[in-house]
């Protein structure tokens, strides 16, 4: 089996501690990092049907997660953009109720490739904290808000509505996440959307220029 596909394996079956030296080895092996981020994308996809299909639970999503996480480690030296431009302040977070934080971690890997200064605060985070990270940071250009859960897709509406409404300016909403669509993101006011990190960048650098 291609070390890319020993990833693949040992991301579905949580395994955490083997997931960073077989992305090591699969880099060795010439395989390319952004295939590699994919293949691992892959892998929380098939854990995610488990999940659904009642083959596994949560503990076993959350070693799954930790395994991707620590192989995106691995990875992230290998995905460094153009940090020499300053696009300004990105606040970043996953909206309150909602603990996801994988694509998020992405989306703000390539964000801060992209040449913006990152701001994370982390998962479950309230309007209030966005709206106060906004106030307290310099230079704030964009806000980005991820969401894996329907169930948390009304926070993340009240979160973009709090920042427009706040008074503050000179920044942008971009939003996304599995269940955040094109329309809801209108729909709510927000200023972007992307479908996954890579092209969330491309957004956010869009937004600000
Ligand atoms: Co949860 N979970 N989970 N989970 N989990 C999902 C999301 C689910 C689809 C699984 C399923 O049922 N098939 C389902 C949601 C169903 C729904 O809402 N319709 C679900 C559920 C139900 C739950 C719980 C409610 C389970 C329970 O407790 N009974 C619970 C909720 C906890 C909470 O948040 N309050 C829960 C818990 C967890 C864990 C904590 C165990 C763990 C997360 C650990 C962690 O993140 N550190 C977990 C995991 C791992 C998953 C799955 C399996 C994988 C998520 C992931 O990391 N994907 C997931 C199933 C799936 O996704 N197929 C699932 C890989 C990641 C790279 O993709 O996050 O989609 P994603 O990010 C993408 C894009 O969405 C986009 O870019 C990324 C790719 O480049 N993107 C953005 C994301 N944010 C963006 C922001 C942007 C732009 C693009 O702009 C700002």
């Amino acid at each position: 089996m291609a070390k890319i596909e020993e990833v693949k394996a040992n991301v579905e079956k949580g395994k955490a501690k083997l997931v960073p030296g077989l992305v090591q080895e699969a880099l060795d092996e010439g395989s390319a990092a952004g295939d590699i981020l994919q293949i691992m994308v892959d892998a929380m996809g098939v854990v995610g049907e488990r999940f659904s299909s009642g083959e596994i639970f949560v503990p076993e999503m959350l070693m799954a997660a930790k395994a991707m996480s620590k192989g995106v480690e691995v990875l992230k030296p290998h995905m460094a953009g153009d940090s020499s431009t300053n696009l300004g302040t990105c606040i970043i977070g996953t909206v309150k109720g909602d603990l996801h934080d994988i694509g998020k971690n992405l989306v703000a890997m390539m964000v801060e490739s992209a040449g913006f200064t990152l701001v994370d605060l982390g998962v479950d985070v309230s309007t209030e904290k966005f709206i106060d990270a906004v106030k307290t940071n310099e230079n704030v250009t964009l806000v980005a808000c991820s969401g894996l859960l329907t169930t948390t897709m009304p926070a993340m509406k009240d979160t973009v509505a709090a920042l427009k409404s706040s008074g503050l300016n000179g920044f942008k909403v971009i939003v996304g996440g599995a269940p955040v669509t094109e329309q809801f993101a209108s729909e709510i006011g927000a200023d972007g959307y992307a479908q996954d990190a890579g092209s969330a960048a491309v957004k956010a650098k869009q937004l600000v220029n």
